[in-house]
């Protein structure tokens, strides 16, 4: 009787085992589309001193950084964060109106870090909504559709005005061609060399994708999760010395003098209503 016998048995009981979601767990810098061009990191790690700077004991916390989608209606920008965040893609168009917003945790190095994405609208009648959602980003998407050749063209307009909105910080820029999968090879290739010359003169790091297919769509993700985690790491690491720089150009406090006048007098004066017990 096997089944009597397994039961009695003595199993070991099963290590447990943590999955981690492969698609949100970094360990190292994702490359770029093209390492050759981008204007941003071309390591293939993050920096020696951002490593060494988390293994101290001190476990820093990072505020979710937010990234903005821009470009014209109907581009695909909603069809790339539900692509990421939820694997579906829907071929009927459904405008966005102002703004959607999704989060995505991740898990780089170790530590907790989330994508806040504000997908806005690309109909000129919401940019004005819109636009108030542009400030404090500290990534700017923007989108064109591989397949329309103006939609590339209206890029610039995009990010200037995404831009004016941030003035005082500057975001990490990525120029996305989407709907990869509608081109022939030709298409794509002649679409890729006009948008990798106006990713350099947007100072942007170009990608071609397809939320249809899924063609790049993780690993544009996670290029963009670890670019941004090394950019806040990196400004807390420059925060830090400066609170340093400062401590140390403080005068030494030698003595310090307290009138104790106060403190006795309010301690010792009688009690109005006089004794409790
Ligand atoms: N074949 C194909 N179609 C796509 C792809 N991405 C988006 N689409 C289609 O393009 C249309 C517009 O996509 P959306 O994601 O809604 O466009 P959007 O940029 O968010 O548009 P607005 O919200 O109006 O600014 C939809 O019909 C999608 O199904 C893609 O990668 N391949
Ligand atoms: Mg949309």
């Amino acid at each position: 009787m096997p089944h009597v016998l397994r039961q009695n048995m003595l199993l070991p009981v099963p290590p447990s085992v943590v999955l981690h979601d492969p698609r949100t767990h970094i360990r190292h810098l994702p490359p770029a589309y093209s390492p050759a061009q981008t204007p941003l990191s071309r390591e293939r790690d993050f920096a020696p001193t951002v490593r060494y700077h988390l293994d101290s004991p001190r476990k820093p916390k990072f505020r979710p950084c937010k990234v903005i989608f821009v470009g014209d209606c109907s581009v695909g920008k909603t069809a790339i964060v539900n692509r990421f965040c939820f694997d579906r893609f829907q071929s009927n168009y459904k405008a966005t109106i102002g703004v959607d917003f999704e989060l995505e945790n991740f898990t780089v190095l170790g530590h907790n870090y989330s994508l806040e994405m504000w997908d806005t609208a690309g109909q000129e009648r919401f940019k004005c909504i819109a636009g108030a959602y542009y400030r404090n980003a500290s990534v700017v998407v923007v989108t064109y559709d591989m397949t329309k050749r103006d939609t590339l063209e209206s890029a610039r307009k995009w990010l200037s005005s995404a831009l004016n909105y941030n003035v005082n910080q500057k975001p990490l820029v990525f120029l996305v061609g989407t709907k990869a999968d509608l081109l022939s090879k030709e298409e794509f290739m002649r679409m890729e060399r006009l948008a990798g010359v106006a990713a350099a003169e947007l100072q942007a790091e170009y990608w071609s994708v397809s939320a249809r297919s899924g063609f790049k769509i993780t690993e544009l993700f996670q290029r963009i999760a670890g670019l941004a985690f090394e950019t806040a790491v990196k400004k807390e690491m420059e925060n830090l010395k400066d609170t340093k720089i400062e401590e140390t150009t403080q005068p030494p406090v030698k003595s310090q003098s307290f009138d104790l006048r106060n403190f006795f007098s309010s301690r010792f004066t009688p009690q109005k209503s006089g004794c409790s017990c």
